[in-house]
């Protein structure tokens, strides 16, 4: 187990706690949900085994566990999800269903729902006797195949594992050298899912049954190969690091050239173990992500005050001119046309004639022009003023950096929702003071947080 754990605990604690007492309410206040941050990030740390069928998932799996959990086999053999963890005191050891799993609020899976009564019966939740799943849990995933499609499978597929990524601290993908990176279901999951939903740096690459190989020559060929589809599929230029690994089998010799990796996959265990410290960079990075796009809505909010009151300002100057021109004349135009009153309050004003009865017209002009004004600015004006922002809110955006940019796109449904049913609350808040405590957190909560991660 991990020396550090208690730390990295106190650290997760630290953030749960001081994130909602110094942020609570302004996130309140822009519709965003602090829950929605923290619960799936509540469980332990997950990692998410992917890769092409038989690649040797469920045999790591196991040998990792030191026990026999998961079916193994040489043709495709799980079409399940298989979620491992250990049972807590007051529960009962056993298997969960998918139906189970996706209802309790404790658990991070709700949204796996949406995926329908077919994956429901593809996805389990095994709890086993296991000190290696007291702090992480292990999913378990079908192999890929190319030649299953999601209407053979019946729910799909990507998007489940696209989820469950999101909600992943540790991916491993894992290859076989027969077929180095060349299925398309894996090039689809890598390039469409995990670059948006779980950063790369989550992502550990494996080439496993290397013992398969023939010879070294055939091994360097493999891993070439999967070097290069891997350089295809994420795009990136580096080449990530590709943990080389076998299994132990019963009465099967490894080449004695392949042997020097063996401590590849001790190491591929131990990054295991790290989930929980991954947990930590996870919570991190979506806190930080998370804290950005609220400063980037609260900005936009403060340009649609600054706007609205621009708007407000020519307002009440031409309120103020019709309603001078009414106060003065109102009166004088009723006498014009009707004869009454006989002494506007004008000519009574020229004519030194003054009473307080002369100011009776001029008020109740004056109270009309008011509120016919204010009927105007509220039935007409501000949903026009409403209208225009909720259909073009880009301008309502400085989006400084493509990172800024990629945030903007994903919250602008939310200002869009914001401005077409909040506008009247928002225009009177005060966004510069939560700007404030928003950029005081990430300068000094979220900075001291990563520098002590950093020392893990
Ligand atoms: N030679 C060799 N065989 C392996 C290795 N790892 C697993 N196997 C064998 O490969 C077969 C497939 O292994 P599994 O662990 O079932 O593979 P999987 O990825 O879980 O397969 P699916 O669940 O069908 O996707 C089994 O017969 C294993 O015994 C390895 O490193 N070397
Ligand atoms: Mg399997």
């Amino acid at each position: 187990m991990d020396s550090a754990l208690p730390d990295i605990n106190r650290l997760k604690e630290d953030i749960e706690r001081v994130l909602p007492r110094k942020l609570a309410r302004v996130f309140d206040c822009y519709g965003f949900d602090l829950e929605v941050l923290l619960t799936p990030l509540k469980w332990k740390p997950l990692v998410l085994v992917i890769g092409n069928y038989s690649s040797g998932k469920s045999t790591f799996i196991n040998e990792f566990l030191g026990q026999e959990v998961q079916r193994t086999g040489q043709a495709p053999t799980d079409d399940s999800f298989t979620i491992l963890t250990t049972h807590e005191n007051e529960e009962n050891p056993g298997d969960i269903t998918g139906t189970t799993v996706v209802s309790d609020e404790k658990l991070p899976f709700t949204g796996l729902r949406r995926f329908g009564e077919k994956l429901l019966c593809h996805l389990v939740m095994k709890r086993i006797e296991s000190d290696k799943l007291r702090e992480i849990a292990i999913i378990d995933t079908p192999g890929m195949l190319d030649s299953v499609t999601e209407q053979d499978r019946g729910y799909d597929f990507l998007g489940v594992i696209g989820e469950l990524a999101k909600l992943s601290d540790l991916v491993v993908l894992m290859f076989d050298p027969h077929k180095a990176g060349t299925i398309k279901e894996t090039y689809k999951v890598l390039r469409m899912t995990l670059p948006a939903s779980a950063g790369e740096d989550r992502v550990v690459f494996v080439l496993n049954r290397i013992d398969e190989c023939e010879n070294l020559e055939d091994l360097v060929r493999a891993y070439g190969t999967l070097c290069w589809n891997l350089s295809q599929m994420t795009g990136r230029k580096d080449i990530p690091r590709i943990f080389l690994t076998y299994a132990t089998i019963p009465g099967r010799d490894v080449p004695r050239e392949f042997q020097v990796w063996e401590k590849e996959r001790d190491e591929l265990k131990r990054a295991i173990l790290s989930a929980p410290r991954m947990r930590l960079f996870h919570m991190l990075q979506e806190v930080d992500r998370v804290v950005r796009e609220l400063s980037l809505v609260i900005m936009a909010m403060e340009r649609l005050k600054a706007a609205f009151m621009v708007r407000l300002k020519d307002f009440l100057k031409s309120l103020s001119i019709t309603g001078a021109f009414t106060f003065l004349l109102g009166d004088l135009l009723m006498n014009l046309v009707s004869g009454y009153p006989s002494h506007p309050f004008l000519i009574a004003l020229a004519t030194g004639n003054l009473t307080p009865n002369s100011l009776l017209w001029p008020v109740v002009w004056l109270l009309f022009t008011v509120a016919a004004g204010s009927l105007y600015f509220q039935k007409i004006t501000f949903p026009g003023f409403v209208k225009a922002y909720s259909s073009d809110p880009d301008r309502l955006a400085e989006l400084e950096s493509a990172y800024d940019r990629d945030l903007w796109e994903r919250i602008r449904p939310k200002v869009i929702e914001l401005i077409e049913k909040k506008a009247r609350h928002e225009i009177w808040v005060r966004h510069k003071a939560h700007l404030a405590k928003v950029k005081k957190f990430i300068k000094k909560d979220l900075q001291s947080f990563y520098e002590k991660v950093k020392r893990f």
